[in-house]
């Protein structure tokens, strides 16, 4: 990976590392691991949003290599630990492609303000940057201005869009967009939809009918169904998931914010609570801030280095 995303990942995630997880620095200089230094470790994780279960094993995990090994020296503790999470986090399937037998599509979903439209013109130029031509589809007919937000993006990656007029049916401009897709030889359409709340069964309900519409078009469609979370609302963001994943089988997450998040230890309870791989992470607003998901990096990127005293 070229430095400069390494960089931009580490800047990212300065406030998480810094504001919660800096307790941990101390925590790696100990000499002694007793009763209250585990609960104190803990206590360090589950400040930086991790979850109980991510928590629980990730401590289980550190005992087992501390008893096996009798005396966990410091460094040795935050190699463990860094493994643990990179388990956590590190998934054996690998995201879906695009092929050359049909248009790929992808829908993305999720509560108001999280960064889908954001996610969707930066997964677009991912996919441009690949060589592929990429359809956006503007669903989200509720917010008067959406589709302008899109077209400016639109504009920007030079490619095209299908919208409906405000107000019309998503399911309308589901099915057009995945027709223009198909007609226009697109490799990717990328659909946009209304931020919702996961608790109103209505507008879930309407994704489900997103979802079906794309399939009716596309045989196979939607491949994936990206769930935007927004990195700053921590544990929040796992109720969200749920009732998503209900709703209209969420295939992965993007987790946005994570530059503004103090919070960004998320990702692992996402991971390991509800088994949703974290496909892309949002590390900026710019064009180009939309970036596959690391495991090393963001793990990394979360864990302060060793304090002084612990060398
Ligand atoms: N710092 C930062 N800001 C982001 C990121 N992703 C999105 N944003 C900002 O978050 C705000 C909301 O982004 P949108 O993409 O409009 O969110 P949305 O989910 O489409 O919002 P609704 O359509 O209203 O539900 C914008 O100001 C974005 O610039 C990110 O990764 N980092
Ligand atoms: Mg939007």
């Amino acid at each position: 990976m070229p430095r400069v995303a390494r960089e931009l990942w580490s800047e990212s995630l300065r406030r998480t590392r810094n504001a919660t997880m800096s307790r941990l620095a101390s925590l790696f200089g100990a000499r002694e691991l007793t009763a209250a230094y585990w609960e104190d470790l803990e206590t360090a994780l589950i400040q930086a949003d991790l979850g109980p279960k991510a928590c629980r094993s990730l401590i289980d995990g550190l005992k087992r290599a501390a008893s096996e090994s009798a005396v966990l020296r410091a460094d040795a503790l935050r190699s463990a630990l860094r493994q643990s999470m990179l388990e956590l986090v590190s998934w054996a399937d690998v995201a879906p492609t695009p092929d050359d037998s049909r248009p790929h599509v992808v829908l993305v979903v999720g509560v108001n303000g999280t960064g889908k439209t954001t996610s969707v013109a930066r997964l677009a130029r991912l996919h441009q940057r690949f060589g592929r031509k990429v359809l956006l589809g503007a669903a989200d007919t509720f917010r008067a201005a959406a589709d302008e937000q899109l077209a400016r993006w639109v504009e920007r990656l030079e490619t095209e869009m299908v919208a409906g007029a405000p107000g019309s049916d998503p399911g309308a401009v589901v099915y057009q967009a995945s027709e223009a897709a198909l007609s226009g030889a697109y490799d990717v359409l990328i659909i946009d939809t209304s931020g919702r709340m996961h608790t109103s069964h209505n507008l879930m309900a309407e994704l489900e009918k997103l979802h079906r519409v794309a399939a009716k078009v596309i045989q196979g469609a939607p491949d994936e169904v990206l769930l935007v979370i927004d990195g700053t609302t921590g544990q929040n963001g796992l109720a969200q998931a749920r009732a998503f994943t209900k709703a209209v089988g969420v295939t992965g997450v993007i987790l946005a914010k994570l530059d503004s998040s103090a919070r960004g230890g998320v990702g692992l309870a996402i991971s390991s609570e509800l088994g949703l791989p974290i496909r892309y992470v949002g590390l900026g607003e710019g064009l180009d801030d939309l970036l596959p998901f690391d495991p090393e990096r963001y793990v990394d990127g979360l864990l302060p280095e060793l304090s002084p005293a612990g060398l």
